[in-house]
């Protein structure tokens, strides 16, 4: 059977203190955030998490613990910090994710896909809540398939649509289908697009509907999997219906993480920059410096935009 689970807490509601949409967590006198490797005393006041993540405002994820640690010097010079020493990895013992911090934020890896990244999204969320953070937005730095659009393009997701051409996140919970709303507020992709994007960088900003699929070829339609059971014609038609729909780029997370920040009520905004026109091909055949390249580009426009929103504060 199936649910859909539409109660979340409206955008006009998003800012001030979190809350988390778990009432058994009050009654647990500790939380380990196993994958994190950091352990929360629930029973007095948190103060060691306060002290250390009390201030955090920006939480930024990403795929890969390389392209995190970068992002985390990149924003050292972004925000004038003054730390000259390799960054920390303030989560090594987890084994899992590889976490940063650089003032008031940090940047985070989690891995390929919803799955990876949903472990360390719950933990995140729980990590700003026992922190006691205050308006936190979420942000997710990657890579991703255009439709339609030329390689080197960062696009500002708009609405998060999931592998069916769905806007919204369908998950199994106890053995049933639980479907919920994956939408990004407003407000934050009209500030990344507002202050991260400005017309000589060499590249275009734009905002669009994401697909987050499940899988990386035939959930995205590709015919270079290690499977593939449709036609090139069936492919087209799938990525023409994504067109039409808005769809101007296709990674593996988007409705994931637009459905769990959505269902909690924090802001959060997905910046992707397109390594491959799907509408050309499918296999990524950018050089290696060209991808590093792009990759620059969605940190120069959250970098922006980080900036401005650290000044409001
Ligand atoms: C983009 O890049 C990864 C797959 O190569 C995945 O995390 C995504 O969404």
């Amino acid at each position: 059977s199936f649910i859909e689970n539409y109660t979340v807490r409206p955008f006009s509601k998003m800012s001030g203190s979190i809350e988390l949409a778990n009432p058994h967590l009050e009654t647990m006198c500790s939380d380990f955030l196993y994958h994190l490797n950091i352990n929360v005393e629930n029973s007095q006041e948190p103060t060691e998490i306060k002290n250390k993540f009390g201030d955090v405002k920006v939480i930024c994820c990403g795929g890969t613990v390389s392209r995190m640690r970068q992002l985390a010097l990149y924003l050292r010079k972004v925000l004038d910090d003054p730390e000259t020493g390799e960054p920390v990895d303030l989560c090594s013992g987890g084994h899992r994710y590889a976490m940063f911090k650089v003032g008031p934020v940090l940047t985070v890896s989690h891995g390929v896909g919803s799955s990876t990244f949903s472990v360390v999204l719950h933990e995140l969320l729980k990590l700003v809540k026992y922190a006691g953070c205050e308006d936190p937005v979420f942000l997710r730095i990657g890579t991703c398939g255009g439709v339609g659009v030329p390689p080197g393009t960062v696009v500002v997701t708009k609405n998060a649509f999931n592998g069916f051409l769905r806007n919204e996140h369908e998950i199994a919970i106890l053995g049933k289908r639980v479907v919920r709303p994956a939408q990004f507020p407003d407000s934050v992709i009209k500030d990344v697009i507002a202050y991260g994007s400005k017309e000589d960088d060499g590249f275009k900003t734009i905002s669009g509907n994401t697909m987050g699929t499940d899988c990386f070829y035939e959930g995205q339609g590709r015919l270079d999997g290690a499977i593939c059971e449709y036609t090139e014609a069936d492919k087209m038609e799938f990525l023409k219906k994504c067109f039409d729909l808005g769809i101007v780029n296709i990674e593996m997370e988007a409705s994931m993480f637009a459905s769990v920040t959505q269902k909690i009520g924090v802001k959060a905004g997905d910046v992707c920059v397109t390594i491959v026109n799907r509408l050309n091909g499918d296999q990524v055949e950018i050089t290696m410096e060209k991808k590093h390249e792009f990759e620059q580009r969605p940190f120069l426009v959250v970098g922006r935009y980080i900036k401005n929103l650290l000044q409001k504060c």
